[in-house]
């Protein structure tokens, strides 16, 4: 049985905003915390009850706010701190909760511990960050190159898992634990409800392995953070590369008092054999990792993470179903899939109205410095139309481009010039459009969000899956006392469902069927009650 805290999260349906491409409020062509506070009536008619905001500290922005230079500021770009409190106030007007997302993995290297760091080893911030007279390994950046840079005024090597001014602080030092604890402690007497944290899992180092992270003393870091009495109300989901049950449960378990959640990234790899190459792949992959994980996570009573987009992932719609003719199918068959399992919804901004991968036709329409450095590195090799391919492919901008509120000048994100390209099809996938349709992707999610809501089968049931792995579709059950609900989803192709019960007239279907039963076409779905 899920502990009181955990069931009480499973009632979070959280949306991920990414300042910089949410809504721009001054038009200058980037996104703010004004921007953001202007559209909070839209988040709450959605039926969002939680936000989960991509960085907003001070940054010079080499990777958008993940290089943090001041912890308890807001980036110029975004905003003053009076921005920010009154965000936070309206949020909770509305009851809506705030997830800020922590970096402790790393700050950048404009952050003032840094300046002082590099200016040798006989000040207090000397050894905030790992230095080396000698490369101690081969580790190598996420964003390609080696994972140290050497350092003209320390005249040493410093360790960098990401970008060159991204450098990594050294945990092993108490000064940088307490320094972290006391930017949590910061941002919990602003009133912030959360955290999600940025690869938790890296923030402990043992230098002699082969992999950057899951160090020997992670744990004992998690819980300076979160084990503390100050902390115990918060939620809290890590970004981690744990692959199985009994590290999750390390993670996780209540008792633990470290995480809430993680998110767990295997379900993401289905439709690529790597980040940048597709693989042929369908909506199958997804269901059985998902089964997989929703079967572990309930016999250890620990909380699913129920996400598949996020500002690092092109939308997976673009990836295993069709972002084209069955654009709108794809979108809700997905939801229905996803958000009626046990967990915790984490909606990414624009999925809500089926916004898919976009298609830039020149490297110089791309902005993150991932995609720019492996775009070098393909081009030793390939073509610059294979390179294009791979990179619109798999690259983070396709999740990045501005929210298109309507089919206006710049899809009325900004009356100024957008930072990056609006997606090429936004006159035809914008808010007002779904807002003012009867039938769309964002209606549909909507209707979704209000039978979770009103049914607690859906938050508290038990699941059974009721298809076979073999079946080109996934249909599973929600039982909580004598409720027990049907979840009907097809994947590709049309076929007939026959169920082994029988069932009401669907409360929610994407294509208005009348039967749960019978013949589907593709990505169609349908939820309905047991009889
Ligand atoms: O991502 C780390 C991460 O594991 C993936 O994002 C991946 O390593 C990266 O996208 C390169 O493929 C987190 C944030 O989500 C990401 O936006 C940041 O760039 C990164 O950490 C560094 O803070
Ligand atoms: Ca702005």
């Amino acid at each position: 049985m899920l502990c009181a805290k955990y069931r009480d999260f499973l009632r979070w349906n959280i949306y991920q905003i990414y300042p910089r491409s949410f809504m721009d409020s001054n038009g200058d062509g980037i996104g703010d915390l004004n921007g953001i506070t202007s559209k909070l009536d839209y988040l709450k008619e959605l039926g969002i009850n939680a936000v989960w905001l991509c960085p907003c500290y001070k940054s010079p922005n080499d990777d958008n706010g993940y290089d943090i230079a001041d912890y308890r500021d807001i980036m110029d770009e975004f905003g003053t701190m009076a921005d920010m409190e009154r965000l936070i106030a309206e949020l909770h007007k509305r009851d809506i909760r705030l997830i800020m997302d922590l970096v402790p993995n790393h700050t950048s290297t404009l952050h003032p511990w840094f300046q002082e760091s590099r200016k040798g080893k006989d000040n207090p911030y000397s050894d905030y960050y790992y230095w080396f007279d000698e490369i101690p390994n081969n580790w190598q950046s996420a964003f390609r190159g080696s994972a140290y840079e050497y350092d003209d005024v320390r005249k040493q090597y410093y360790l960098h898992s990401f970008a060159i001014r991204q450098a990594d602080l050294n945990w092993d030092n108490p000064a940088v634990v307490k320094a972290m604890q006391d930017v949590v402690d910061f941002w919990i007497d602003k009133g912030v409800d959360g955290f999600r944290i940025d690869v938790i899992d890296m923030i402990s180092k043992d230098l002699r392995s082969d992999y950057n992270g899951f160090g020997p003393r992670l744990h004992e870091y998690i819980r300076a953070l979160f084990g503390r009495e100050k902390a115990a109300h918060l939620f809290t989901v890590g970004e981690s590369g744990v692959q199985d049950i009994d590290e999750m449960i390390r993670h996780c378990a209540a008792e633990r008092k470290e995480l809430s959640t993680l998110f767990l990234f295997d379900p993401l790899e289905c439709g690529r054999s790597d980040k940048f190459t597709p693989k042929a792949d369908s909506l199958k992959t997804l269901r059985d990792a998902l089964v997989r994980w929703q079967r572990e996570t309930a016999a250890q009573d620990l909380l699913h993470s129920l996400f598949t987009d996020n500002h690092d992932q092109p939308p997976i719609i673009s990836r295993i179903a069709d972002d084209g003719e069955r654009r709108y199918e794809s979108a809700t068959d997905l939801a229905a899939m996803l958000y009626l399992l046990k967990g915790v919804p984490f909606i990414y901004q624009g999925q809500e109205i089926g916004m898919t991968a976009a298609h830039y036709d020149s490297i110089a329409c791309f902005d993150d410095l991932e995609t720019k450095n492996v775009y070098r590195e393909f081009r030793r090799s390939m073509t610059e139309e294979e390179a294009l391919a791979k990179i619109n492919f798999g690259s983070r901008d396709n999740a990045r481009h501005p929210m298109a509120w309507n089919g206006g000048d710049n899809g009325g994100f900004t009356a100024g010039s957008p930072w990056i390209a609006l997606h090429s099809r936004y006159r035809e996938i914008n808010v007002e459009k779904d807002r003012s349709a009867e039938r769309s992707v964002f209606r549909f999610y909507q209707a979704l969000l209000k039978l979770r809501r009103e049914q607690p089968a859906f938050l508290d049931g038990e699941l059974e899956v009721i298809s076979a792995p073999e079946d080109a579709y996934f249909v599973f059950t929600r039982t909580l006392g004598d409720e027990k609900w049907a979840v009907i989803c097809n994947f590709e192709r049309e076929q007939t469902i026959t169920l082994p019960f029988a069932c009401g007239a669907p409360a929610l279907s994407n294509l208005g069927r009348t039967e749960a039963s019978g013949s589907y076409r593709p990505y169609e779905c349908a939820v309905a009650r047991v009889r």
